[in-house]
């Protein structure tokens, strides 16, 4: 594609440097952020692409302002990590996000993953706990719980990815939530006190924008937005939308009302499979991964 021409700081063929048109890759223990690209899609269960979401959304960063409309994220810095390598089996890249992760927290940085399928933040988390992090909750967004103890058979599934994190008796909040099957609504009974939720049924028809989390919860919180939590009329380019999701101010809304109360360690981005041709929602996914940044930035 002639167009990849266009993109003169690369961080391996394909995949351009974060908001490369605007700044220049820093070292990396120079930035506040690090993007970590994990094309990760094995185990999706219906529409697929989310192998290509990672480099769509780098791509398309490249049409943003640094100037997020309150303030400016990419001040503090913001480096791209090479893409982690996709080959082996699903435990063997499981680490290597780990290590990724752990590399950008080693190095001072808030990791920001850009999946890919779900199953990365599982990676995620695992790095966090290797780079020594403790007391520290997750917050999803997400249209599905995903807490199947394992899906046809794989444990890997993006479609288990919340039961692994709980089995390490990390406390989850969950919002958006609109899809289950009965083994995940008996996963929350069970763990009454460790998953708290808030789901789309009662956050979408009333208009709910902020939560507020039990005194209890940790005080640090990695937040996890599977792309297809919002509104298939906002994001259709996932594999496996539902409608009745939330809005997009309502899912910035959301993420402030946690940054406010808690400190933010990191957050990422999954599931973003983009539909060729329609570029709008590459540019609204690295969009919504700048505000993001703008929000963590202005609580910190
Ligand atoms: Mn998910």
């Amino acid at each position: 594609m002639s167009e990849q021409a266009e993109f003169d700081q690369l961080v391996a063929p394909g995949y351009p440097v974060f908001l490369g048109s605007e700044i220049q890759q820093p070292a990396p223990n120079a930035a506040a952020y690090h993007v970590i690209p994990v094309p990760y899609e094995e185990s999706v269960s219906y529409g697929g692409g989310t192998g290509d979401g990672p480099r769509a959304i780098l791509e398309a960063s490249w049409q943003l302002e640094t100037w997020d409309g309150i303030s400016t994220p990419s001040d503090e810095g913001i480096y791209t990590q090479p893409p982690v390598d996709m080959n082996g089996d699903a435990a063997t890249i499981v680490e290597r996000i780990a290590e990724a992760t752990r590399y950008a927290v080693e190095q001072g940085a808030m990791p920001v993953a850009l999946g890919g399928e779900h199953t990365v933040t599982y990676g995620v988390i695992k790095g966090l706990l290797a780079a020594g992090e403790t007391d520290f909750g997750v917050v999803q967004i997400d249209a599905h719980a995903d807490l199947r103890d394992a899906y046809e058979g794989n444990p890997y599934s993006h479609a288990s990815v919340m039961k692994r994190i709980v089995d390490h008796d990390i406390p989850l909040y969950q919002l958006g939530i609109r899809a289950f099957c009965h083994e995940e609504v008996e996963c929350r009974a069970a763990r009454e006190g460790q998953i708290h939720y808030q789901d789309a049924v009662t956050l979408v028809p009333n208009g709910i924008s902020a939560i507020q989390l039990p005194e209890d919860f940790p005080s640090k919180v990695f937040f996890t937005v599977d792309i297809d939590g919002l509104d298939p009329s906002v994001f259709p380019s996932t594999g496996t939308p539902v409608p009745g999701g939330l809005g997009w101010y309502q899912t910035l809304g959301l993420f402030e009302s946690v940054a406010r109360q808690r400190k933010i360690i990191g957050f990422d981005l999954m599931e973003h499979a983009p539909i060729p041709g329609f570029h709008a929602y590459d540019f609204a996914a690295s969009l919504l991964v700048y505000k993001l940044m703008g929000i963590v930035q202005r609580n910190r």
